[in-house]
């Protein structure tokens, strides 16, 4: 498919838009677990308690919002463009990307000057100046017009393509787009409904559990939202990439379309622990966090024989002689199957959280951000740094300018969020919280200390890790193309060995139908959920900004 120049620079600026906000939140994130493990004066530089939560806000708001959103965007163009042959609106891409960057812009301005220092949850009652809420909006209408732009490109496909399936790859869009859509809606009501006037003045109070209910609408389907584009490359890219094919297309898509029934009735896992829902809706969504999780083992079955098969194509036998020969070298295959493995214990910890009692034990502790570095900081990020490499050389000929290095990269990532997940989540058990300066607390025993010490050495390993990709992404940016121009992309997305065939059921392609059942189960599951916090909750008054002099935030 012939990609256009202006596209391919524009998902270069995503690119890089999202590297840059990764380097700035990792660089936090290095001081955040030096600073646990009381590492935290550096000659005349201490890194305080202000800045450990000005710098947990960045390395929360950079890393999984900015980084994430504006990476996806760009990815998914590439993607739609390829799989529907189709061109986009050129002028809402750059109408998407200056709203995006804009509202990034804003935000950051807002969290660098200290005015909020609220982390990427922005629970009220901590408040941000408007600035910060108006760019986070910004970032989410950007998106939305990205949306548009895609559905646009698909209903024109669809009418020129009538009764023709879908593009697999094109299911994984369209779901990780709807998914984001009816999830935003949420946290959209949240900010502008509530926070924005509130930090503004003109309505004085705020609901502290509607704002969180609302929040938490919106932030499990986020997870999906950041999961779906890595799911995307693991099951069209990573099978050929191994030498092999797709095990099952039919099943791809039924996990793809489950993901839309299933990310979004989820939130209140999140609140199992707030007062104000009733213990029924919490189960309720508790069993529907158990449902989202079988997508995600229906996928590990179809990739893990899809391995298989590549590696048995590739001479391995026995019962695991092809684990031996799938091509371990290839940064490419590093850099999905690595985080593919980490997910597996990421999974398995969510899967811990998601059970109502046992969250109780691990819920506001270390536990939690040991799960989410496997998830988000591995599965979908690492994913994404291997695919800037794909990209690179897809849209601009450049192949990595180290692909040794780009393998080492990989598997470091993988070694040192091992071991910080490890410490992380053995403190989580012993109760050690999470979102806490520990490096100042009196009350850490010397066990505590050492674990501390060992998450700091993994996150050292981390960000060692992504240093060299920062380097090697650099370096291949700025070297002269190892191809010649032809503006042709391909892809190369896997073939299949059980491919979907024409009898398939027309309800697997009808994504409005899905999109209703999603909105019915919204409706059925959060309908009481708002209808408890709105009579059990209140309003207050109180509007704390805890590192501002006398908490005047404007
Ligand atoms: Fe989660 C908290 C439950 C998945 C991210 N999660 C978080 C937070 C984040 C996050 C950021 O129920 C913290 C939010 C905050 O700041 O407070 N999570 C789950 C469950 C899943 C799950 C059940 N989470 C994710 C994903 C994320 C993510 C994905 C980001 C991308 N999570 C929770 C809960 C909480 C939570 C509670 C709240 C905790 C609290 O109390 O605060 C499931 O979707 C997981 C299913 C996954 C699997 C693994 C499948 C494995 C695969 C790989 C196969 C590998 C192969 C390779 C084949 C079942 C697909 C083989 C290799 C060879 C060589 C053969």
């Amino acid at each position: 498919m012939r990609i256009e120049r202006y596209l391919r620079n524009m998902t270069l600026w995503h690119m890089l838009v999202g590297v840059l906000a990764l380097a700035t939140g990792v660089t936090y994130g290095l001081f955040q677990v030096l600073a646990r493990a009381g590492i935290y004066k550096y000659g005349i530089f201490t890194y305080d308690t202000k800045l450990y939560y000005q710098g947990l806000t960045l390395h929360g708001v950079l890393n999984a919002i900015v980084f994430t959103t504006f990476f996806i965007v760009g990815f998914l163009y590439i993607v739609t463009e390829v799989s529907l042959k189709r061109k986009l609106n050129r002028w809402l891409v750059h109408l998407s990307f200056w709203t995006m960057l804009l509202g990034t812009l804003l935000a950051s301005w807002a969290i660098f000057t200290n005015k909020a220092t609220v982390l990427y949850t922005f629970y009220p009652p901590l408040q941000a100046h408007p600035a910060f809420y108006v760019g986070a909006t910004l970032i989410i209408v950007g998106s939305w017009i990205a949306v548009l732009n895609t559905t646009l490109a698909f209903l024109a496909w669809r009418r020129e393509n009538p009764g023709k399936l879908t593009p697999p790859p094109m299911v994984a869009v369209l779901t990780t787009y709807i998914v984001w859509f009816l999830a935003t809606i949420g946290v959209a009501i949240e900010v502008l409904v509530f926070l924005i006037p509130w930090s503004l003045g003109i309505v004085k109070v705020v609901n502290p559990e509607l704002a969180r209910t609302l929040f938490w609408w919106f932030g499990h389907p986020l997870v999906y939202f950041w999961l779906l584009p890595a799911y995307l490359a693991w099951y069209f890219m990573l099978p050929r990439i191994a030498g092999g094919k797709l095990y099952s297309e039919p099943m791809a898509r039924v996990v793809f379309i489950m993901f839309i029934l299933f990310s979004l009735p989820v939130g209140t896992h999140h609140q199992f622990s707030d007062p104000g829902i009733s213990s029924t809706w919490k189960a309720i969504q508790a069993f529907l966090t158990f449902m989202v999780a079988v997508p995600s083992l229906l996928t590990a079955f179809n990739l893990a024989a899809s391995l298989e098969y590549a590696g048995r194509v590739r001479g391995g036998e026995g019962l695991f002689g092809w684990i031996r020969t799938l091509p371990w070298k290839d940064y490419r295959f590093a850099g999905m199957v690595g985080p593919m493995i980490v997910f597996i214990f990421g999974g398995i910890s969510g899967i811990v959280n998601a059970s109502y009692s046992v969250n109780q034990v691990v819920h506001n502790t270390s536990w939690i951000p040991g799960h989410f570095h496997m998830t988000v900081g591995t599965a979908a990020a690492m994913t994404f740094l291997t695919l800037s490499y794909i990209l690179m050389e897809k849209l601009f000929g450049k192949r990595p300018w180290s692909k040794t290095w780009a393998t080492i990269h990989a598997y470091l990532w993988v070694v040192g969020v091992l071991i910080f997940a490890w410490g992380m989540m053995q403190l989580g058990r012993a109760g050690i919280p999470r979102r806490t300066h520990l490096g100042l607390s009196p009350y850490m025993n010397l066990e505590e200390k050492v674990l501390m010490g060992i998450a700091a050495v993994g996150g050292t390993l981390m960000f060692t890790a992504v240093l060299i990709y920062f380097v090697n992404f650099l370096m291949t940016l700025f070297k002269r193309p190892d191809v010649p121009d032809t503006e042709e992309v391909d892809l190369e997305f896997t073939e299949a060995y059980h491919p979907e065939r024409e009898d398939l059921p027309r309800s697997l392609d009808n994504f409005k139908l899905w999109i209703a059942v999603a909105v019915l189960l919204l409706i059925i599951t959060y309908g009481p959920i708002f209808y408890d916090v709105l009579k059990a909750t209140y309003f207050v008054p109180n509007a704390f900004s805890p590192f501002n002099p006398l908490n005047l935030i404007k």
